[in-house]
């Protein structure tokens, strides 16, 4: 028996007032696996209603968090502001965020320390470009990131990790569970060689981009993935089916 699975949904800049009112209407009445954490992230500006809304056994996540509790960061919210909200959880490092919005490595990481500080979950994500991929860097990438990561963070105990190859993000190129396998079981190494044999049986690694209703359970087979972050897929009904893609 691994970790306990986990599921994400990333929701990314969508939705409405009501139109997270309904999808999340409709998540409190559907029967989850028992073995799976589920987590769902809305905007940072609904994160409040979601919170409230959601059953207590949905976590719920924003989708950045700045390194500081309070101060002069205009546009940015903060892990203790999460915290009043009664949220848990904090995506950090998506590759929208490192690419759009030119996030390094050495920021993500410090914004994961300082969340785990300030008693939020972090799922961090990685994962390579294709270009990377394309000229065999892949495991170079996310060494390159979780290293970053490792330079600030002893304790990886509330951190789940996001494989997200950025070449099958929102494109419906899935990786194959094969390519995503390969991938994870690296990861997992990774962490045995470098942090602890603990910290590499505990944690969760998941994978995101373009899983669906369809390739979610074929991808739950493999070995060293323990769940899905999910965006496209979370707004919709399949996202229930993705969560039970294990029975
Ligand atoms: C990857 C994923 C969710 P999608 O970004 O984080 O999105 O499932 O739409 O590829």
């Amino acid at each position: 028996m691994g970790p306990r699975f986990f599921v994400g949904g990333n929701f990314k800049m969508n939705g409405t007032q009501a139109f997270l009112k309904n999808l999340i209407d409709n998540l409190n009445t559907k029967q989850f696996d028992k073995d799976v954490e589920v987590v769902i992230a809305p905007p940072s500006l609904y994160l409040d209603q979601c919170r409230k809304q959601a059953n207590k056994e949905i976590g719920v996540a924003a989708q950045n968090a700045f390194n500081a509790s309070s101060g002069a960061y205009t546009g940015e919210i903060s892990p203790e502001q999460l915290k009043d909200l009664g949220i848990e959880w904090v995506i950090l490092g998506h590759s929208e965020r490192r690419e759009i919005f030119k996030e390094s490595d050495e920021f993500v990481a410090l914004k994961v320390a300082f969340a785990l500080k300030s008693s939020i979950k972090v799922i961090a994500c990685i994962g390579e470009k294709l270009e990377e991929r394309e000229s065999g860097k892949t495991f170079e990438v996310v060494t390159r990131q979780l290293q970053a990561i490792a330079k600030e963070v002893n304790d990886w105990t509330n951190v789940v990790i996001a494989y997200e190859p950025v070449w099958a993000i929102g494109t419906g190129k899935v990786a194959t569970p094969q390519q995503a396998q390969e991938v994870h079981e690296y990861i997992r190494k990774w962490l045995k060689e470098n942090v602890s044999e603990a910290t590499a049986e505990n944690t969760r690694i998941i994978y995101g981009g373009s899983v669906n209703a369809s390739n979610s359970a074929e991808l739950a087979k493999q070995q060293d993935i323990n769940g899905f972050l999910v965006g496209g897929a979370s707004l919709k009904p399949e996202f229930v089916n993705i969560v039970n893609a294990r029975i």
